[in-house]
């Protein structure tokens, strides 16, 4: 019956997992010991690290876990010109979270309505300490392949997860067992992961990911991993793009996730950097690309503009040296060096002003290296 009534909600697939430890537990801590979440502390604190062994820690009467799949679209329109730019495809239609949880929450109401009493619940979505892919792949949604994405068969891994924690024992709906890996010989997404993010089958290093560097890490991007974030501005699909089982995925995509519009599917870099912060606010409203901010985006702008090695790049990199925020000059600077575009004389920042020292060098060696 949760499962008829999580369909009729939208929901690609549902089941009910009943409550136990986890059994992965240990691969995220020694996973978090590694160093291989970086900056994102907050996985590493108690609150985090305590729940996603006891999912009682988040609802002491919990006796029962609903995991849900929500699929978005697969689509990938063509670039129209040079100066493009690319969204993940999560990112470009309504924020996921606000879908997701307002939809657990209306499954939780119609529960409630059913059993004729109220039901205690706590929603979960991706900020909330569970491990969401062992739940899913103990549900039977599907199993954790060698990019670590939930690859739900038949629909593919462009899923986003959730979870209802109920206080009713219900009947569950799958063995609780983990399934076996149904990769096989296949390694096309750790080859083709442009900064070589998978340290092994199943372990992303976060540190290197473009999805880590573009939306969660809010410093300067290391030198070496720049060229190759390509023209990703807000995470990245490249280890779900060449995947097979996407290939041969089907099943509507949920229409609120669809791209919001045009210019979230194939995002023109140009005007993009000229959005004043109304209408940045505008663009980001209500959608997941809520979680990273104007300056931080206008870096990834920046080091996209550089990657796309036109000269049409250089007066919008000339117009962000302008930018009062250090972060966006900064890759401002090294994309023009890339491009071999006028570098400013000076800058207040001393960190600007190293990277115009660098900048300065590549152009150069750049210039020498053009035939006469
Ligand atoms: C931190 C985080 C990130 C980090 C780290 C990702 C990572 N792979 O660890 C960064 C910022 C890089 C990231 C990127 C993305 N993320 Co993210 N992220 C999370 C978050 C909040 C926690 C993940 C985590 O705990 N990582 C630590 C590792 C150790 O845990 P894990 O990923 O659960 O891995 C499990 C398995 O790998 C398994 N495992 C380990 N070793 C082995 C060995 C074998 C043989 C097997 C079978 C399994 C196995 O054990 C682990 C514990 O259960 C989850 C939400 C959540 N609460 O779980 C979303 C989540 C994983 N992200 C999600 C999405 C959509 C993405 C992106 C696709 C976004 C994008 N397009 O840019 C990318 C995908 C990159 C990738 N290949 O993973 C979805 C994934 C849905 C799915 N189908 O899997 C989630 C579930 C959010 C949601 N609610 O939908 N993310
Ligand atoms: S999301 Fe991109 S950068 Fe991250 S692991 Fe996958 S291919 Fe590599
Ligand atoms: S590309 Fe191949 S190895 Fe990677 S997740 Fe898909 S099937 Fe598994």
């Amino acid at each position: 019956m949760i499962a008829e009534l999580a369909k009729e909600l939208g929901f690609h697939r549902a089941a009910i997992v009943p409550i136990e430890p986890a059994r992965r537990h240990d691969l995220y801590t020694s996973w978090l010991a590694e160093g291989y979440g970086g900056g994102m502390a907050y996985l590493a604190e108690p609150s985090h690290v305590a729940p996603r062994a006891n999912l009682r820690e988040l609802l002491a009467t919990a006796k029962t876990l609903v995991v849900v799949a929500l699929a978005y679209d697969r689509d990938n329109p063509i670039p129209v010109g040079a100066l493009t730019g690319k969204i993940a495809r999560y990112a470009r239609g309504e924020d996921y979270h606000l879908v997701m949880r307002d939809r657990l929450v209306a499954l939780a109401d119609r529960i409630a309505g059913v059993l004729g009493h109220p039901v205690a619940t706590r929603p979960c979505v991706d900020s909330a300490p569970i491990l969401e892919r062992e739940w899913a792949e103990r549900g039977g949604l599907g199993f954790v392949a060698k990019n670590t994405m939930l690859i739900a068969p038949g629909l593919g891994s462009y899923v986003v997860l959730g979870e209802l924690l109920l206080d009713v024992a219900i009947e569950p709906t799958a063995p609780d067992q983990l399934p076996k890996p149904r990769c096989g010989s296949c390694t096309k997404c750790l080859d083709a992961c442009p900064t070589r993010a998978f340290v092994d089958a199943y372990v992303l290093d976060a540190r290197r990911c473009i999805s880590y560097l573009t939306i969660e890490f809010h410093g300067v991007i290391p030198r070496e991993l720049r060229s190759a974030i390509g023209t990703w501005i807000f995470g990245c699909d490249i280890c779900q793009e060449v995947c097979p089982f996407n290939a041969g995925a089907g099943g509507e995509p949920e229409p609120l996730l669809r791209p919001r519009s045009g210019a979230h599917a194939l995002p023109d870099l140009v005007a993009l950097a000229a959005l004043n912060g109304n209408q940045y606010r505008q663009f980001t409203k209500r959608t997941a690309l809520r979680r990273t901010t104007r300056p931080l985006l206008r870096r990834n702008i920046a080091i996209a503009l550089g990657n796309t090695g036109s000269p049409e790049a250089i007066p919008v990199l000339t117009a962000l040296l302008a930018d009062p925020h250090a972060i966006v000059r900064l890759h401002a600077v090294w994309a023009l060096g890339v491009l071999g575009g006028p570098l400013p004389d000076d800058d207040p920042d001393p960190e600007v002003r190293a990277e115009l020292t660098y900048a300065r060098e590549i152009a150069s060696t750049t210039r020498s290296q053009r035939p006469p």
